[in-house]
């Protein structure tokens, strides 16, 4: 969607006063059922805006929900545990603009900022985190952006997750407006981890203390040997070997193949 010529100083206006007092760390979790709608509250550039993201959240969203449904009904259980949709909020986009020196004009956010739209994909086993980006990416109206994998790359801190950016087909009225959606996949361990590690982050302003730091640091070993025990545990119940490096392997470079 062009953003008009002339309108930047209004834009910018409309997404710093929707920015308001929120914490930029709290982002929104869309609501469902009888919560209002918060696109209402905002101004008529910004809902629009915004509205493009929120559409294509609910796209993967019923996707991934499919997946866990449909799956649980094959099976036993669902490789995915739960899953968590969220919109950034005009604050967020506001501290993120700014931190990556983006101008906050609608045309350079819809380039620069590709996490907008998230969802994040609660798995019980490493394995089953690779099987379902797997699933999800090799449907054909996904397309794959980028892949950052932490999982297999674990970041300084300890923070484990896989990371997509995908773009999916919104079909509007008048235009079909392709939207990235990042797609964070981790662990019940991974995701106790960085929640804690997220909250710590915030209460000390970004700022930790050197000894929690290295706790976390500590504790992010801990849900690392957590999830190779289940890992272990869970193949050895269905009868598969101790082998579970090679799935990830195999996974990623079928997705990383995808990006081509
Ligand atoms: P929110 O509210 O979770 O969206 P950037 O987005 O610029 O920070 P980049 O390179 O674009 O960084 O994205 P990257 O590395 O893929 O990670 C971005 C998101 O991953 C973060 O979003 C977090 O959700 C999560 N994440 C990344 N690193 C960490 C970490 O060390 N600890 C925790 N707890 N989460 C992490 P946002 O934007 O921070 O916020």
């Amino acid at each position: 969607m062009p953003c008009p010529a002339g309108t930047d100083t209004t834009l910018e206006i409309a997404i710093v006063n929707a920015a308001g007092p929120t914490p930029a760390g709290a982002d929104a979790t869309f609501p469902g059922g009888d919560e209002p709608d918060p696109l209402r509250e905002l101004s008529p550039e910004l809902a629009d805006f915004l509205m493009v993201y929120k559409f294509g959240l609910d796209e993967i969203s019923t996707k991934v929900t499919i997946l866990k449904e449909e799956l649980a009904f094959r099976s036993t259980s669902s490789p995915i545990e739960h899953i968590s949709p969220r919109l950034k909020t005009p604050a967020s986009i506001v501290a993120k603009a700014r931190r990556i020196d983006c101008p906050l004009v609608f045309d350079e956010l819809r380039a620069q900022m590709r996490d907008i739209a998230g969802i994040r994909i609660i798995c019980g086993f490493v394995s089953d985190v690779y099987t379902v980006a797997e699933m999800l990416t090799r449907q054909r109206d996904v397309r794959l952006l980028q892949i950052k994998d932490y999982v297999a790359e674990p970041k300084t801190n300890g923070y484990r997750s896989l990371h997509l950016i995908v773009e999916i087909p919104v079909f509007l009225s008048d235009r079909v407006a392709p939207v990235p959606v990042e797609v964070q996949l981790r662990t019940v361990a991974m995701d106790f981890w960085a929640s804690l590690e997220h909250k710590i982050y915030y209460k000390y302003d970004h700022d930790v203390p050197a000894h929690l730091h290295d706790e976390l640091a500590a504790a992010a070993q801990d849900a690392l040997r957590l999830d190779q025990r289940m890992e272990l545990l869970y193949r050895e119940v269905r009868g598969l070997g101790p082998e579970t490096s090679g799935l990830a392997a195999e996974v990623s470079a079928q997705l990383r193949d995808r990006l081509r």
